[in-house]
């Protein structure tokens, strides 16, 4: 009691000025412990969240190149004439002619190129033909010739493709699917 008295009556006297002396090297010092203990945990707390910022940008850079995509994806095909090697025409009655792809796959929403190229030396004819609702193409071409027709794959579903000249050996699939956006959004958050 008479202790603390005592030192009462110091800071109440001359002797304040040793005391402030004493609180600003007591603050000084938590201060520079807490500068220390900032520079120490901070980075290990900050780092894990650093690489998870990273991965989001990663994941965010993901995401963008998937969500361009269905705007700018132009998509071009080139079909040659083809010919079953080893078909009798005249015993099976039936043409050989082929077209070098059998299916065209694409997403709604691209624009698709397609460029045909007939092969045939002798000048026979060979078209690039659809008209499903709601396309309409036709490469009508002769031999040794090529053609080629821009459309937008505006509507999904499977749309055959065929040679006016060759049925019905000569078709194809065009194979337009949903866009690739909505087959990615499609799969649901875990509950
Ligand atoms: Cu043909």
């Amino acid at each position: 009691m008479y202790n603390f008295l005592l030192i009462s009556d110091m800071n109440s006297s001359k002797k304040q000025k040793p005391t402030l002396v004493m609180i600003i090297v007591i603050v000084g010092a938590l201060a520079f412990l807490g500068a220390v203990m900032l520079t120490v945990v901070v980075p290990v707390v900050t780092i894990p969240s650093q690489q998870e910022a990273v991965a989001q940008q990663q994941q965010d850079n993901t995401a963008t190149t998937q969500s361009i995509m269905p705007a700018s994806s132009n998509k071009t095909f080139y079909v040659f004439t083809a010919e079953i090697e080893g078909l009798n025409e005249t015993a099976a009655k039936i043409a050989g002619d082929i077209y070098s792809l059998p299916e065209i796959e694409v997403n709604r929403g691209d624009s698709v190129t397609v460029h045909f190229y007939n092969l045939e030396e002798t000048g026979e004819r060979h078209s690039f033909t659809i008209d499903a609702q709601p396309y309409s193409v036709d490469i009508d071409t002769a031999g040794d010739q090529s053609g080629n027709a821009t459309f937008i794959a505006n509507q999904e579903g499977i749309f055959p493709y065929y040679c006016k000249y060759h049925l019905p050996t000569m078709t194809g699939e065009l194979v337009v699917l949903p866009p690739p956006q909505s087959s990615g959004a499609s799969s649901p958050p875990a509950t």
